[in-house]
């Protein structure tokens, strides 16, 4: 055995090689589980006790020859540039995965821009909110069915902390601390204690504006609306407005644009009728302004809301809104190409 061992220490000396695979091919002969170091200590265990010291001295001389000689050779590769690892540089370098943007970011990009660009800012404010910021000053009657534990989510009953069920929160926050002119774009997450379908869920996104000042008139309302319309459906899209309520705002109105799938013609989509319902709007209800301190003699002002989850299933034909919260990439690298 002694001498076996010393051949070894012999051949780890004398070991090179020009590739990392011919260390590793080296390495696994010698240290693996069944390598020629785990067969040795196997013959060590039963030698009689006089040869073991000697035998044991050697062997672990041989572990630590092999060690050094591995990462000495590692080390010198390393360092090296030897003919089998020069890689070829004009192969195309591994595609990095860059991800995409959400649908739902795409199109809430997209609403705010267009309306930056007539002159809106874009304001922000908390989810969790509390009854004046989502009722009381949005003119909701006491007995709202908004205000019940079926529609809303509470956090906190008396005094009542829940989560916001519309972003006109936030422009009850925008009028406490701004004197009109207001124009403002306000985009969120919203909640409603709803059953989740394809149709519904109890989480998600609105845009809505306002925007107050003298002289605010219904026709303002109705070409800022076209306007938006035409930029987000395209040029051709016609709106039509019809009576409805809310509210916060009065008279309040329903926007349809015409399906622009089918031009108006009719399809599955608009269901035959040609037209696709897309947002609320009407004029701020004065007791809203003057709750909110805002002279409702002299300031006037409309308003608008959408619900961002439907804008883009009618801009990208998504027909359920769960797609939207499962993250399944199949779903989520079609937007891909959107910038
Ligand atoms: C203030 C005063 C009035 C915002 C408005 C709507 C009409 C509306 C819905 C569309 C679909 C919500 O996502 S949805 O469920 N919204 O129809 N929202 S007017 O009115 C305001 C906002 C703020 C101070």
């Amino acid at each position: 055995m002694h001498n076996k061992i010393s051949k070894f220490i012999q051949e780890a000396e004398s070991f090179s090689a020009e590739t990392i695979e011919q260390i590793e091919a080296f390495r696994i002969k010698f240290l693996s589980k069944k390598g020629v170091i785990s067969e040795l200590f196997e013959e060590f265990k039963i030698l009689p006790g006089e040869q073991k010291k000697e035998v044991g001295q050697l062997l672990n001389q041989l572990k630590n020859t092999l060690q050094d000689r591995i990462n000495s050779l590692k080390d010198q590769l390393g360092s090296e540039v030897t003919t089998s690892n020069i890689q070829d540089l004009s192969l195309p370098g591994t595609a990095i995965n860059q991800g995409s943007r959400h649908p739902i970011s795409i199109v809430r990009k997209e609403i705010l821009d267009i309306f930056s660009r007539i002159g809106f800012t874009v304001s922000e404010g908390p989810e969790i909110e509390d009854d004046k910021h989502v009722f009381s000053a949005l003119n909701f009657p006491p007995e709202h069915p908004a205000r019940d534990m079926q529609d809303t989510f509470f956090i906190e009953k008396n005094p009542d902390i829940l989560l916001r069920t519309h972003t006109s929160s936030i422009q009850v926050r925008v009028m406490e601390n701004t004197r009109p002119p207001i124009r403002t774009v306000s985009p969120g997450r919203v909640f409603r204690n709803e059953a989740i379908s394809a149709r519904a869920h109890c989480i998600f996104h609105q845009v809505e504006g306002l925007y107050i000042d003298e002289k605010v008139s219904f026709a303002d309302l109705k070409q800022t609306l076209l306007y938006f319309a035409k930029e987000l459906f395209g040029e051709d899209t016609k709106i039509r407005l019809r009576p409805s309520y809310f509210p916060f705002t009065e008279p309040s109105a329903e926007m349809d644009v015409s399906c622009n799938l089918c031009g108006g013609k009719g399809c599955n989509v608009c269901k035959y009728t040609g037209w696709l319902e897309v947002l609320g709007c009407g004029m701020v209800d004065p007791n809203v302004l003057d709750f909110n301190n805002i002279d409702s003699s002299k300031y006037t002002g409309f308003a608008f809301g959408m619900g961002i989850e439907r804008i883009a299933m009618l801009k990208f034909q998504i027909r359920d809104l769960r797609l939207y919260f499962e993250n399944d990439l199949r779903f989520l690298e079609q937007f891909s190409s959107v910038v």
